[in-house]
């Protein structure tokens, strides 16, 4: 799948349709909070399943219930694609 950097305006753009998400250290960041361990260990395999099709990959970590998401691009030098915006659509959809 094809990635493009998005400019500043473009991710602003993005972030009103992404709820929970923000820019931390350039990186779109989120963190999701589920009822379980099991809930979010769930979330994390549909997730990372879509996101291996995708061939593009979250820095997250899992403590309990909780997920806690970094996207950005490593090809671009680490910048914001729109697979990093697509993947965030996905993972949003997925927790429901
Ligand atoms: N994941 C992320 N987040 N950024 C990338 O640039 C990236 C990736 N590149 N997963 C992919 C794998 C690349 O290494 C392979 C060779 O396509």
């Amino acid at each position: 799948m094809a990635r493009t950097k998005l400019s500043p305006s473009e991710i602003q753009t993005a972030l009103a349709e992404l709820p929970g998400w923000e820019i931390i250290d350039g990186k779109l960041h989120k963190t999701f909070k589920f009822k379980s361990f099991a809930q979010a260990l769930g979330w994390m395999v549909s997730a990372g399943v879509y996101a291996d099709k995708m061939d593009h990959h979250p820095e997250w970590s899992n403590v309990y219930s909780r997920v806690t998401v970094d996207l950005v691009t490593h090809d671009l030098g680490n910048a914001i694609s729109n697979l990093d915006v697509d993947l965030a659509r996905r993972m949003n959809e997925l927790a429901g």
